[in-house]
């Protein structure tokens, strides 16, 4: 009985006129199937949880609307574009961030830009939540109290100089820890310091809070915590 592909290979054959090996189609559909796996990576932005207006005064919404529409988006694009250029054929965004020091810095760039934003957003929430009895007490394990917590993550967020971010991870005993990165890097690459699984995260890029706050980068960071989505926090725990 004559299989499919043997079908194929004889209609190919007769179409081309020529004598094509078998292993020759097999290339050609093996790259199809690589071309298929690559396009299925596709960075999307989330639906903001919010209204540009809802974090004011904490955080305006002329910043809000412009990270979002502006800044994130290009982000989004460029990783989009990146993925196809590069011919990336990672099966998840975590996985490619877990493997990013592969790729061009177009790609390290907008990936964690892509992927941090849309995490930053989800931590953001205009109605006030509290971290979980389950936090809290991971929190005075690994810093003492949620006040010093809180002091050490500011600091963190304060002297990462330049543009990046600060984070609350999980590292791979489990325990939490604050790190920061810097540019759009992020604790899921390869490339981080101090790598783990983010559970909050902090923009401290001028274009997050410039517009308010201009140099006040500490006062932007004091109010952040207004507006923290602790109930996503926990359940990124959980
Ligand atoms: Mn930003």
């Amino acid at each position: 009985m004559q299989t499919r592909r043997n079908f194929l290979q004889n209609a190919a054959k007769a179409t081309l006129g020529i004598a094509v090996s078998g292993s020759i189609l097999q290339d050609i559909a093996s790259a199809k199937a690589t071309e298929l796996n690559a396009a299925t990576l596709t960075f999307s932005q989330v639906k903001l949880p919010f209204s540009y207006a809802a974090l004011e005064p904490n955080i305006d919404a002329l910043t809000m609307e412009i990270h979002y529409t502006k800044h994130h988006m290009a982000y989004i694009n460029a990783i989009n574009e990146a993925i196809v250029a590069e011919q990336i054929a990672e099966n998840s965004e975590e996985q490619l961030l877990a493997n990013i020091s592969k790729y061009s810095p177009k790609a390290r760039n907008n990936a964690g830009g892509a992927w941090n934003h849309n995490f930053f957003w989800e931590s953001l929430a205009e109605k006030p939540s509290q971290p979980s009895e389950k936090l809290v007490t991971m929190i005075n394990t690994a810093f003492g109290s949620v006040d010093k917590f809180k002091e050490q993550f500011a600091a963190a967020a304060a002297s990462r100089f330049g543009s990046g971010w600060a984070w609350l991870i999980l590292d791979d005993s489990g325990n939490l820890k604050i790190t920061s990165t810097p540019n759009q890097d992020n604790p899921l690459m390869d490339v981080a310091d101090i790598k783990g699984i983010p559970i909050l995260g902090l923009d401290v890029w001028e274009h997050a809070y410039y517009l308010h706050y201009q140099n006040k980068r500490a006062d932007y960071i004091k109010n952040w915590w207004n507006v923290v989505n602790w109930k996503k926090v926990n359940e990124r725990l959980a």
